[in-house]
């Protein structure tokens, strides 16, 4: 089983020192430049293609992390050879929904910025028109927030982490009605294919998750369909802690589901038991959502990969 992992943006950027009572905080300015990207993606692990629309060529688009307080320089390309309009809409920002989110035609590009002043993880999504089919498509990806507090015994630091990304599947990428409808959803991609991280149901899957027993694995997950929330749950086992919409402050124990609703994002713990190697499989409990697709396998074994969720591994591919 061979991992091969994508790196999350190297955040470079202009750091200026803030004085602030007394103490000293740095917020540095992150420069974060993505290109809307028209192009035929694999769905399933058969490799049945798609056309889709997405940020940088993939679903998800990459993980943006920034700590609060940072300012995202932001920069949107819509290469001259698409044929839409495209857009971003930064969950985590808050700006003028015609001016910052505005759509951007083909051959242009857009610059905008704003500071990541809450906590938190974040969906973010193209809001060009029509929004549930530029989403449905795949452009969408997460923000992650890291809070100014750092690690606490409330949010304590973990092992491993991965992003999972949820959206629904329509093999008729025209029909932008019939998406709004719910018509025609033939699958749950997660993080771009269905049944991505599940050899148990799909024998053409050859990836999962990994971690040693007893590690806290922390799930960055994004509900991106359109239409569906998501019974998020790990089988066999239960979540720690959930970080409602990611920020420490929200904080839920020992959770078995917890409903994401459409757009929301949010942190998810689990800690296997240290003594055994086990298994889980991590779902959107919802039937008609895991059997199309939205099953992750999370094998926690003394030989996990040392690589995998650690160093913005995030999206295992
Ligand atoms: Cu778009």
């Amino acid at each position: 089983m061979k991992n091969k992992f994508v790196k999350s943006l190297t955040l470079g950027g202009v750091a200026a020192a803030l004085m602030l009572s007394g103490s000293i905080a740095l917020a540095k300015t992150v420069h974060v430049k993505m290109i809307a990207k028209e192009t035929t993606i694999e769905i399933d692990n058969k490799g049945t293609k798609y056309p889709a629309w997405t940020f940088d060529g993939a679903i998800p688009g990459k993980v943006v992390r920034v700590k609060e307080g940072d300012v995202i320089d932001f920069e949107l390309v819509n290469p001259k050879s698409n044929k839409e309009s495209h857009s971003m809409d930064f969950h985590a920002a808050e700006v003028d929904v015609l001016d910052e989110f505005g759509p951007v035609k083909p051959g242009n590009t857009k610059h905008f910025k704003f500071t990541a002043k809450r906590a938190g993880v974040w969906m973010y999504h193209c809001g060009a028109s029509v929004m549930a089919q530029h989403i449905a498509r795949g452009m969408y990806g997460l923000i992650i927030v890291d809070p100014k507090e750092g690690y606490s015994d409330k949010f304590p630091k973990p092992d491993r982490e991965y992003v999972l990304a949820q959206g629904q599947y329509f093999p008729d990428a025209d029909d932008a009605k019939a998406m709004i409808a719910n018509k025609g959803w033939a699958g749950s991609l997660i993080n771009g294919k269905m049944f991505n991280y599940d050899p148990v149901h799909d024998p053409d899957s050859s990836l999962v998750l990994q971690s040693k027993p007893g590690e806290r694995v922390r799930i960055y997950f994004v509900n991106a369909n359109i239409n569906e929330p998501v019974a998020f749950h790990p089988i066999a086992g239960i979540w720690d802690k959930v970080y409602i919409n990611g920020n420490p402050e929200n904080v839920l124990e020992d959770m078995a589901t917890y409903n994401v609703a459409v757009s929301e994002a949010g942190i998810f713990d689990i800690v296997s038991p240290a003594d055994k190697p086990t298994n889980n499989a991590i779902v959107d409990h919802a039937m008609q959502a895991a059997l199309r697709g939205a099953i992750t396998v999370l094998m926690n074994k003394p030989d996990a990969d040392p690589k995998a969720g650690k160093n913005g591994n995030y999206i295992v591919r």
